[in-house]
């Protein structure tokens, strides 16, 4: 089994799934996709399907994810996520607290990664203090997929939640190709997108292009400045030449 990149900053780009945005329609196939075109995470997100049918799903999602070294996320559901023994589990604000992922983590002695989402100055403060591994910031823009995901943050909250804290941050919602630079450089250490990619004619094609254009701007953002020089040393003083009939 290729080895996986655990470490959150890393998760340039992340891929959510949700059945109702698949231009396939089958999201075992856009799963296998998008992992063999080197995502480093997928998130399994289907709402309303029964349990047995999203453990299901989720065993074999998993086994895809195992085989290509891609990181696999549970959204919400800490029993599937303890079922399919997955890397790390999502929870949004109205799921359970980190305080009860924890322990139902230690009871089944699994480790796993916990990331949390925030939308709003008081659900950053209150995260922050149960000290997930990784925050996810959304919506950024605004998005048809998520209905109830209320008025977009914008780029200005993600910029906040970037320099308030060191923990990784993941941006949703509304990202696409032409606002990912832009996403990144507000200080995001990646973009998690549903439509983009699952609605895309070639999901394999699509992740590549996401990932080189990741990377892009993720290089130019550690490249350390350069300092400007000082204009004084630049120009040269022209050496002053008295007019001749001063001299002597
Ligand atoms: N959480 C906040 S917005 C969102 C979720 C799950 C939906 C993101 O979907 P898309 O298609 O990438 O805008
Ligand atoms: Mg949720």
């Amino acid at each position: 089994m290729p080895s996986k990149n655990l470490n959150p900053k890393t998760w340039s780009v992340y891929f959510v799934t949700d059945r109702t945005s698949s231009a396939s329609g089958n999201i075992l196939q856009d799963v296998l996709e998008v992992a063999r075109a080197g995502i480093p995470v997928i998130q399994y997100r289907e709402k309303e399907l029964p349990y047995s049918e999203k453990l299901k799903q989720a065993q074999s999602i998993k086994k895809i994810c195992d085989r290509f070294g891609t990181v696999f996320v549970v959204n919400d559901d800490i029993n599937l996520a303890i079922a399919v023994k997955a890397d790390a589990i999502h929870v949004g604000q109205t799921d359970l607290l980190i305080a009860q992922v924890r322990e139902r983590l230690r009871k089944a002695k699994l480790k796993m990664i916990i990331g949390v989402s925030v939308s709003n100055p008081r659900e950053l403060k209150k995260a922050l203090a149960e000290k997930p591994d990784y925050l996810g910031v959304g919506s950024i823009f605004r998005t048809k997929t998520k209905k109830d995901a209320g008025q977009p943050v914008g780029l200005t909250f993600l910029q906040h939640v970037s320099r308030t804290t060191r923990l990784p941050v993941i941006a949703i919602g509304g990202i696409k190709t032409n606002n990912l630079s832009a996403v990144l450089k507000a200080g995001a250490h990646g973009a998690a997108m549903i439509s983009e990619i699952s609605s895309s004619p070639n999901l394999f094609l699509r992740v590549q292009q996401l990932l080189h254009l990741a990377k892009k701007v993720n290089a130019q953002k550690q490249r350390p400045r350069k300092p400007i020089p000082r204009l004084k040393k630049l120009i040269k003083p022209k050496p002053r030449i008295k007019p001749s009939f001063h001299r002597k």
